[in-house]
């Protein structure tokens, strides 16, 4: 009998990924998507395109995390041997702004989603994603899976007590329920408003067009431990498939600035760049160097800032056997190629 997964999240860059691996591997995949008035589906059009798939191996459900009852439906329904729990919001700068939507979604649904798998007659292996933002302003660098908790967001708070609770209803009820201390993890399927593909996205428009208005970005300092996504998804699936339930820490053990970042995106898109702390400029090509400007708009930094978020990926390299193989500048540099791709198909 096929493997049956369950993705929350499934229209998410991690979900899409993910449910490309597992089909791969012979599972059946089932997804939940919210009802809404637009469709997102972007990143699964592919799959729900491929008639050997869709409807076959491939299954879209209604349902809302907080839709408890629907959800519980499904759940007994399609009786999974895995579930990936990606879904929630999960942009850190807007969880300032709508905290406490960004908790019902990130902890509360968790909550109820452990609930729900508690009572299921068949045991099921639970993979809860969470991330580094729970370290927030750690007391070590890098971090590893005993590092103290110290979040410095309300989304950071919030997958605090959704990893805890997870790691609580394990020791309770001997469920399977592992956590992913994820970092930031990218790709071309990312979405807008995070910086890497804000970056990638601008370069490409520049490439094309070089009188467009100049990228604008926050806090060029802030530095973060980014991989490859699509390796990431990875991990997730090899996390569920040890003998016991254990939280790892997914990382490339790498550091590298915003600006750093947005230097080799731009390099990639063969341009050079000069930052601006005005804010003030009017067009991205300044006509004297024909570099490229990039200006800082303090709009875009946050009331608080995570720092030397750094993970030490010993512990999944040891007993995953997984690495992230994709560097910092391979990634810009993949990033800016699907997007001036994207550019030149119109
Ligand atoms: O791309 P970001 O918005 O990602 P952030 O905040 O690190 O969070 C991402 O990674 C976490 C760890 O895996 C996840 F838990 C979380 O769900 C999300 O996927 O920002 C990265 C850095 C920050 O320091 C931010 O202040 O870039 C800085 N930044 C500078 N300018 C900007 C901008 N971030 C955004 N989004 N937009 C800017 O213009």
């Amino acid at each position: 009998m096929r493997p049956t997964a369950l993705i929350t999240g499934i229209t998410g860059q991690d979900g899409s990924y993910l449910a490309e691996w597992l089909l791969d591997r012979g599972y059946t995949v089932h997804g939940l998507v919210r009802r809404a008035s637009t469709m997102n589906r972007s990143r699964i059009e592919h799959l729900r395109g491929d008639a050997e798939i869709y409807g076959k191996r491939l299954f879209l459900h209604y349902s809302d995390l907080h839709d408890v009852t629907t959800l519980r439906r499904i759940l007994l329904r399609i009786n999974p041997s895995e579930v990936y729990h990606l879904a929630g919001q999960s942009h850190v700068g807007l969880s300032f702004e709508i905290p406490e939507s960004t908790f019902h979604e990130v902890a509360s649904a968790t909550l109820g989603l452990l609930e729900i798998c508690r009572d299921l007659p068949r045991p099921v292996r639970l993979y809860h994603a969470s991330s580094s933002e729970v370290f927030g302003a750690p007391r070590e660098m890098p971090q590893n899976e005993e590092t103290p908790m110290r979040p410095q967001s309300p989304y950071g708070c919030a997958k605090v007590f959704a990893t805890n609770v997870c790691s609580v209803y394990r020791a309770a009820y001997g469920l399977f329920i592992a956590s992913g201390i994820a970092y930031n993890h990218e790709s071309p399927r990312r979405g807008e408003n995070f910086v890497t593909r804000k970056i990638s996205l601008a370069a490409a428009r520049a490439a094309k067009q070089p009188d467009s208005a100049p990228l604008a970005l926050g806090n060029l300092d802030a530095r973060r431990d980014w991989g490859y996504a699509k390796e990431y998804v990875e991990a997730m699936w090899r996390i569920l498939q040890q003998d016991e339930a254990e939280d790892f820490v997914l990382a490339s053990g790498q550091l590298c600035t915003v600006r750093d970042f947005a230097q080799a995106a731009y390099a990639a898109a063969g341009m050079e760049v000069v930052f601006e702390n005005s804010g003030v400029a009017e067009v991205g090509i300044e006509r004297r160097s024909g570099k490229v400007v990039i200006v800082v708009n303090p709009e875009f930094f946050r009331p608080v800032e995570s720092h030397d978020l750094c993970g030490n990926p010993e512990k999944a390299e040891r007993v995953l056997k997984w690495s992230a193989r994709t560097t910092h500048g391979e990634l810009a540099a993949l990033m800016v190629e699907a997007d001036m791709a994207a550019w030149r198909q119109g």
